[in-house]
C-alpha cells in the first residue's frame, strides 16, 4: 500500500494533484490511498463542492513504515510529521528541490505551473483516460498554481494541458470558473487571524535560520490590508512562539498582479525591503509584479543568503 499526500496547509494543486495521481495508481493497477495534511482552503473546498465529490481524509502521521509519494512538495518541513520513520518512495513536484533520501527513488520534478500539470501529463503519456471530474480538479490545480496563467510560474506547456483537459471537463468558460475559485479563496469571512496568515504558508530555511513564507493570494485585497494591525500582531505571536527567525506574510493581489508584505519584526522588515526593492506603502511593503513565492520570493532569499 502506498500513501500519497500533498504538503501541508493544502492548497487546491496538492490536493487535486494528489487525488488524481492516487486514481492514476489505481487504474495502473497499484495499491494506494490519499490522505491530506490538513483542511481544505475555501477555493479547494469550492472545488470539491462544485463536483459533489469526497474530499479526502485528513491525517497527520502515518503508520512507521509506510510508503509513502509526497505530491506538490519534497522539503520535509512541509511534508507530514513523522516523515522520517516512513518509507519515502516517490515525489511528483514542481518546486526548488531540498530532498535527502537514504535509497534511489522515483522522482519527477518539472519547470512547469502546477504538479497537477505532472500528473496530467502521465495520464496522457500513458494513454490513460480521465474522468470529467478528474479533468476538473486537474484544471483547478493547474488555474490556482498559475492564478489563472498571470504567475511568472506558468508556462506554455500548461496552457496546452489544460485545453486537452477541457476537452474532457468542457467547462465552457474558464476565465469565469477561476475567478469563481478566486472568489471563494477570497472569501474569509471572519477567519482568526492565524488562520489566516497560515492558511497557505511554507516553512524555509535561509543562511541557516528558520523562516516562514504566508501568502493570502485574494482578488480582494483590501480585506487583509483592513486586518493589518491584526496579523502584525500575529505574525509576532507566532514568530515568538514558533522560534522563528522571520516571518513575511504576503497579500497577492490576483487580478493587479501586485503585492503587499507584512513582516514579524525590523529586521526582516529590511531584509524584504532591501531584496525586493519594496515601497512603503500603507503600512506594508508594497511590490509590483510580485506574485509568486516559488519563482519569485524564495529565490531571491535564497540568492541573497546563498548566491
Ligand atoms: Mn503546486
Amino acid at each position: 500500500m502506498k500513501y500519497v499526500i500533498g504538503h501541508k496547509n493544502p492548497d487546491t494543486d496538492a490536493i487535486c494533484s494528489s487525488v488524481v495521481y492516487q486514481s492514476f495508481l489505481k487504474k495502473t493497477g497499484v495499491e494506494s490511498k490519499v490522505y491530506a495534511l490538513g483542511t481544505f482552503n475555501r477555493e479547494t473546498q469550492f472545488v470539491f463542492d462544485e463536483l459533489g465529490i469526497e474530499a479526502p481524509q485528513v491525517q497527520l502521521e502515518l503508520p512507521a513504515g509506510s510508503e509513502v509519494i509526497l505530491l506538490d512538495h519534497n522539503e520535509a518541513g512541509q511534508s507530514i510529521d513523522n516523515l522520517g520513520e516512513l518509507d519515502l518512495v516517490g515525489i511528483i513536484d514542481h518546486h526548488k528541490v531540498d530532498v535527502k533520501t537514504s535509497k534511489p527513488i522515483e522522482m519527477d520534478i518539472q519547470p512547469i505551473g502546477s504538479s497537477c500539470s505532472i500528473v496530467a501529463k502521465k495520464f496522457f503519456t500513458n494513454g490513460i483516460e480521465l474522468s470529467k471530474e478528474e479533468a476538473t480538479m486537474l484544471i483547478s490545480g493547474i488555474l490556482s498554481d498559475t492564478l489563472h496563467f498571470r504567475s511568472p510560474t506558468s508556462t506554455a506547456e500548461d496552457k496546452e494541458i489544460l485545453e486537452k483537459l477541457n476537452k474532457v471537463a468542457e467547462i465552457s468558460d474558464i476565465e469565469a470558473y477561476s475567478l469563481e475559485m478566486f472568489n471563494a479563496k477570497s472569501d474569509l469571512g471572519d477567519i482568526d487571524v492565524e488562520s489566516l496568515i497560515t492558511l497557505d504558508y511554507k516553512e524555509f530555511t535561509f543562511g541557516g535560520d528558520k523562516y516562514t513564507i504566508g501568502v493570502m493570494e485574494t482578488t480582494s485585497p483590501s480585506y487583509g490590508l483592513g486586518r493589518l494591525d491584526e496579523i502584525k500582531d500575529g505574525l509576532k505571536a507566532i514568530q515568538e512562539r514558533e522560534g522563528l527567525k522571520g516571518i513575511i506574510f504576503t497579500i497577492v493581489d490576483i487580478l493587479n498582479e501586485e503585492s503587499y508584505t507584512a513582516t514579524s519584526d525590523k529586521d526582516t522588515t529590511q531584509l524584504f525591503k532591501e531584496v525586493f526593492n519594496a515601497e512603503e506603502r500603507d503600512g506594508t511593503l508594497y511590490v509590483d509584479n510580485l506574485v509568486s513565492r516559488k519563482k519569485q520570493i524564495v529565490p531571491a532569499l535564497e540568492e541573497r543568503f546563498n548566491g
